[in-house]
């Protein structure tokens, strides 16, 4: 099959609850860079990489686990930053269980210099990998590393 011929990979990223706030309230701890913003950053990296995003943002539980159920339809990887469900979220532990692919948690701050119970993910139980503390950064690592497990050996 050529390169012309290959389907896109879908990578869903996905956000949990507060993050439509970005940019807006706490910037000396989430930055400038508005979710908007990021997501604007992460289309173009990710047509760099020879991929495509579904982006999403939910303040509800049931909802990300909507949406990663949805991935296990037509997703190649899965983005996370689950926000506060990262450190209580059993529901979310288990829909990223059922998904088959890579998966990418994701903090903007690095949440192993605050408060002690922001060290503890549910999440990074499913977790392929992990980044925290890079800001909006981490976004588009996140991308490059998730062109990397879906094509290993390029
Ligand atoms: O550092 C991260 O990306 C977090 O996932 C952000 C979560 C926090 O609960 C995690 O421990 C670490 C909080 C997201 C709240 O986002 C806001 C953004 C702007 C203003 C207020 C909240």
């Amino acid at each position: 099959m050529s390169a012309s011929e290959r389907p896109v990979p879908l990578i869903y990223v996905l956000n949990g609850p507060n993050l439509n706030l970005l940019g807006k309230r706490e910037p000396e701890i989430y930055g400038y860079r508005t979710l908007a913003d990021i997501e604007t950053a992460c289309a173009a990296r990710a047509d760099n990489l020879g991929l495509s995003i579904a982006f999403h943002q939910s303040n509800h539980e049931g909802v990300l686990v909507d949406l990663i159920q949805a991935a296990r339809e037509d997703g190649a990887g899965i983005i996370i930053n689950p926000a506060a469900y990262t450190h209580t979220s059993v529901a979310i532990l288990d829909a990223l269980f059922s998904f088959e692919g890579p998966i990418i948690e994701l903090h903007l701050s690095n949440v192993h210099r605050r408060e002690e119970f922001r060290s503890h993910s549910y999440v990074s139980k499913a977790a392929t990998g992990v980044i925290c503390g890079l800001g909006a950064q981490g976004y588009l690592l996140a991308l490059e590393a998730m062109a990397a497990q879906l094509s290993p050996t390029a």
